[in-house]
């Protein structure tokens, strides 16, 4: 097969008006979807007096309320549903206790859509049914393993299904299997650059030509350090477990700024202050609203990822808006190894374990590596424990926090009185990693 550029040529390159016809159209089912079938949101359009009759096109879709994180809590895990379970076919959800936890239900339609989306990324970075693809993001709930396994499957790629981990074994396969393509959060990628060299190699030693990593802020220097030691041009994808997983937002040949699958996912962008919906260039919250989901069908789910849209003409010949890398967030959560991890929830150990509330965390980028290291105040009378009993301890409490979050911490017990106190709010996090150019 010869090279193919898109693999959604109509839609990937439509005429903008026809764009908005379609999202109309969408729009106008898939709210009808939502009312009749999902209570919860249904209850906050009629607090807002808003019914299905008021969303005529596109333009009307800032009459319809948000949706934000703590809706999915407070509707965990059925409120949501936009169908009966009998029809859904599969879960997938993120880490994290209950309350946190995302968990989004998909029909057979909404995972064909979903890997639609993946093949879409993998056709704009040069993907055919030629290439082998490695797909070493994790499989399992997290959506990053499923998500380009299925995308790679519709292109007709060669899958390797490897998960992540074991990196040795992943550069054997690499080798013995001529793997061109290569999937996983830029971290790892980065990781396996060091020890391809680690282990003697040169990237003249493998074959990759792309990787599409995702599921990360990163910046464009970690870029250029990924495509130098693999010997590849590294592009980025995007997306969240709310909206489906990966594959909401893909970057081309251009690598500059990602193309979102519009005809899937209404983009907006707001004021995460006040919610005003900010005129296109602006930088501001990005919302999500899907067009044609029945799993778990979310109208303008507020992201907290912070970024700017663009419709400036890309050389690709893509219409699709564009992103731009995610430049922050408007919450407090944190990305530890591709793990989304909120400073509550390593609260809610400390107090569970007997400590004190008076903690730091403190995260760094070590050789592409993130860490991860937790500081914590002891009470005078824990104090005067022995050396030996205070490394017992701190092994016990980095366990129940990797119980909690699903990565290792390195647990530091202090002084009483040694952590600052704050005078306003508390400080809880340095972040020491330079994740943003
Ligand atoms: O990370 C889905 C994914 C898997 C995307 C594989 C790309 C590749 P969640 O675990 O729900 O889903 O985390 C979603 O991760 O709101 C962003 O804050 C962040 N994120 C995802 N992709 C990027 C990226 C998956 N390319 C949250 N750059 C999102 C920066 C990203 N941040």
């Amino acid at each position: 097969m010869a090279e193919q550029k898109y693999y959604q040529k109509e839609i990937e390159t439509m005429p903008r008006e026809e764009m908005r016809a379609l999202q109309s159209e969408k729009l106008v089912k898939q709210v009808k979807h939502v009312y009749e079938n999902v209570k919860y949101y249904r209850d906050l359009m009629d607090a807002k007096g808003v019914t299905p009759d008021d969303i005529k096109s596109i333009d009307d879709i800032h009459k319809l309320p948000f949706l934000t994180k703590a809706d999915l809590r407070d509707a965990y895990p059925y409120g949501l549903l936009g169908t009966d379970l009998k029809n859904c076919v599969r879960i997938q959800s993120t880490s994290g206790t209950t309350g946190r936890r995302v968990v989004a239900f998909y029909t057979q339609a909404d995972v064909d859509m979903w890997e639609d989306c993946c093949a879409r990324a993998i056709t704009a970075v040069g993907g055919t049914n030629e290439d082998v693809c490695q797909v070493a993001y994790g499989y399992g709930l997290f959506t990053g393993g499923p998500g380009l396994n299925g995308g790679s499957h519709k292109v007709g790629c060669l899958t390797l299904p490897m998960s992540s981990g074991n990196t040795e074994r992943q550069i054997q396969f690499m080798r013995d299997l001529h793997a061109t393509i290569l999937c996983c959060t830029p971290s790892y990628a980065a990781y396996i650059g060091e020890t391809l060299k680690e282990m003697g190699l040169t990237p003249d030693d493998i074959d990759l030509k792309a990787g599409i990593f995702g599921a990360e802020p990163w910046t464009e220097e970690m870029r250029r350090d990924i495509e130098k030691s693999l010997g590849i041009k590294a592009y980025d994808i995007y997306g969240l477990t709310e909206t489906s997983g990966p594959g909401v937002a893909f970057e081309c040949e251009a690598q500059a700024g990602m193309h979102i699958n519009e005809d899937h996912f209404y983009a907006e962008i707001i004021d995460p202050e006040t919610g005003e919906v900010l005129p296109e260039g602006s930088k501001g919250e990005l919302v999500f609203t899907s067009l044609d989901k029945e799993g778990f069908p979310l109208l303008r789910y507020r992201t907290r990822d912070i970024c700017v849209l663009s419709r400036k003409e890309c050389s690709c010949g893509r219409t699709l808006i564009k992103m731009s890398k995610p430049m922050g967030r408007s919450d407090d959560m944190l990305i530890i190894r591709g793990v989304n991890v909120f400073p509550s929830q390593i609260e809610t150990v400390l107090i569970k374990e007997g400590y004190s509330p008076n903690y730091l965390i403190e995260v760094d980028r070590v050789k592409n590596n993130d860490t991860l290291d937790v500081y914590v105040e002891l009470a005078p009378e824990q104090f005067s424990d022995t050396v030996k009993d205070l490394a017992i301890k701190e092994k016990s409490l980095a366990e129940a926090i990797k119980t909690m979050l699903g990565i290792n911490p390195k647990v530091h017990l202090v002084a009483p009185k040694t952590i600052t106190r704050s005078e306003g709010k508390a400080v809880r996090v340095i972040d020491k990693r330079k994740l943003h150019d």
